[in-house]
């Protein structure tokens, strides 16, 4: 077991006791229920089937529902999903091909579903206080005008961690003709894996515990809603599509046999040319797809997908520190290729930009804040011109605390952490920037193609609830977020 200072700290700071340290094993709901690892085989979330398609685009549509699904062997967890699974169906769209997704709320909550990564209009963005209320659904519709990893989540005010946690995420992939073009691993070989981490009671029930808004740290990991999967596949190459989406976690992914995964894009697309990494840090809701070539490795070999500690986290004990196992089981022929060059990434010149801001994450108050505020949707705290480039600088003020900090609407690209050049595989499109403490970070982009208002906040879905999100407006005159597009009552009429 491995007790960070500050976990102990938080577990004084809460219980009414001073309880010797010894003592927290055996407390009760404390800790998951033990499971072996890597006897839950793979699973793959399905790909969602339009409803109807035609000239204007692909209609889909989800119904947010309770359900009861089996995640510990054995056991039964209360969950709310979409379509009353966790993750959500897969949504896979063409690139320039509009999508129509209806989501109808049949949950006792109000619910807000933010496509992270696509340029919605204000309306159809996901804004936190748009809310669905139970008995009424909204049609939102996506533009699919960039070639990504996207995913779909609640962002319901204050209420995201939670309706999250509960399960309410999924992943949307779109594609263009150049990334179908190119020889990269397709169809059965492309693979995603959403990465979750939970903390389950004796009786299965998911517990919610974000350590007096700290944070939310569970204490087994989830691929695709299984807890350590374990993955039968071809001696061949596979492209994986990795999503943290976990409430707090920041993971760490590395291989058991220390070879390289071999990264081909980043949260908003390909990278210009493939990167290798032993180490591939990923904090919540940041995206990135790699390349594991399992060809040099006998039949019969396993390989862990490993996630050593990250000292930022709060972690109770060492069983996060492995996620899911590949099997080596079985031959197969390879005509896949990792080519040099993937998409070419045009570098926005700093030069260009009209302006630079800055905005500091810091606890205030007991809060989690920005620039000392918290969320006032009657407050803008940025207003570039559509069209306008800017520089901002994420500022994390201290603690122990990695902000991961995202904006909403554009694609950005790092400039530099502290001065110095991002990350190899930081360098390419992203809308999820890791901000540790003390760290300035600084980004760039153009605000655009919409007018409108949009949020920016800390992914750590618990700061973000609490308080630490607030928003920017693009030129003006945009569409009203709450306004423009209203949920309506149910029942739906056909599309
Ligand atoms: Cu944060």
């Amino acid at each position: 077991m491995v007790i960070t200072r500050r976990d102990a700290l938080n577990l004084i700071g809460k219980s009414t006791l001073m309880l010797p340290l010894g003592a927290l094993s055996m407390g009760a709901g404390q800790f998951s229920p033990q499971i072996q690892p890597f006897q839950q085989p793979f699973r793959i979330p399905p790909v969602l089937n339009p409803v109807h398609s035609d000239s204007t685009g692909d209609y889909y549509e989800i119904t947010m529902q309770q359900s009861q699904v089996e995640m510990l062997p054995g056991l039964s967890t209360k969950i709310w999903g979409y379509n009353g699974m966790t993750p959500g169906p897969t949504i896979r769209a063409q690139r320039g091909r509009q999508s129509i997704v209806r989501f109808i709320n049949n949950l006792p909550e109000s619910m807000v579903i933010h496509l992270h990564g696509m340029a919605s209009l204000p309306q159809y963005d996901g804004y936190a206080e748009d809310f669905v209320p139970f008995g009424y659904y909204k049609d939102y519709i996506y533009p699919n005008n960039r070639a990504a990893t996207l995913w779909y989540h609640d962002h319901a005010l204050h209420q995201t961690s939670r309706h999250v946690y509960m399960g309410l995420a999924g992943m949307y992939i779109i594609e263009d003709d150049l990334e179908l073009n190119l020889p990269l691993p397709k169809g059965d070989y492309d693979i995603p894996l959403i990465i979750q981490d939970k903390r389950f009671d004796s009786d299965g029930s998911l517990i919610f515990d974000d350590r007096r808004q700290r944070g939310l740290y569970g204490d087994i990991m989830l691929v695709n809603g299984v807890p350590y999967p374990r993955m039968e596949v071809a001696n061949r190459k596979y492209r994986f599509r990795i999503l943290n989406a976990g409430t707090s976690r920041t993971c760490q992914l590395q291989l058991s046999t220390k070879d390289d995964l071999i990264i081909i894009a980043s949260d908003a697309g390909l990278l210009s040319a493939p990167v290798r990494t032993k180490n591939l840090r990923i904090g919540v809701a940041e995206r990135y797809e790699f390349i594991i070539d399992f060809s040099k490795y006998p039949i019969g070999t396993q390989i862990v997908l490993q996630n050593p500690i990250f000292s930022s986290n709060i972690d109770s004990d060492n069983r996060t520190q492995q996620v899911m196992r590949f099997d080596v089981v079985r031959q197969e022929s390879d005509d896949s290729d990792i080519p040099n060059t993937l998409r070419p990434v045009q570098i926005i010149p700093v030069s260009s930009a009209v302006r630079a801001r800055t905005f500091r994450f810091g606890r205030g108050n007991q809060l989690w804040q920005i620039n000392n505020r918290t969320w006032d949707k009657n407050r803008v705290d940025a207003n570039p011109s559509v069209g306008d480039v800017e520089i901002w600088n994420l500022v994390n003020t201290g603690g122990e605390w990695v902000h991961p900090v995202h904006i909403h609407l554009v694609d950005l690209q790092m400039i530099d952490r502290n001065g110095l050049p991002p990350l190899p595989y930081e360098r390419g499109w992203k809308d999820v920037f890791l901000v540790e403490s003390g760290q300035t970070v600084r980004v760039i982009a153009k605000y655009g193609p919409h007018a409108g208002k949009y949020m920016m906040h800390c992914h750590n879905l618990v700061h973000e609830d609490h308080d630490m999100m607030t928003q920017f407006e693009v030129g003006s005159g945009g569409a009203n977020p709450i306004t423009t597009a209203k949920a309506k009552p149910l029942p739906v009429p056909p599309f």
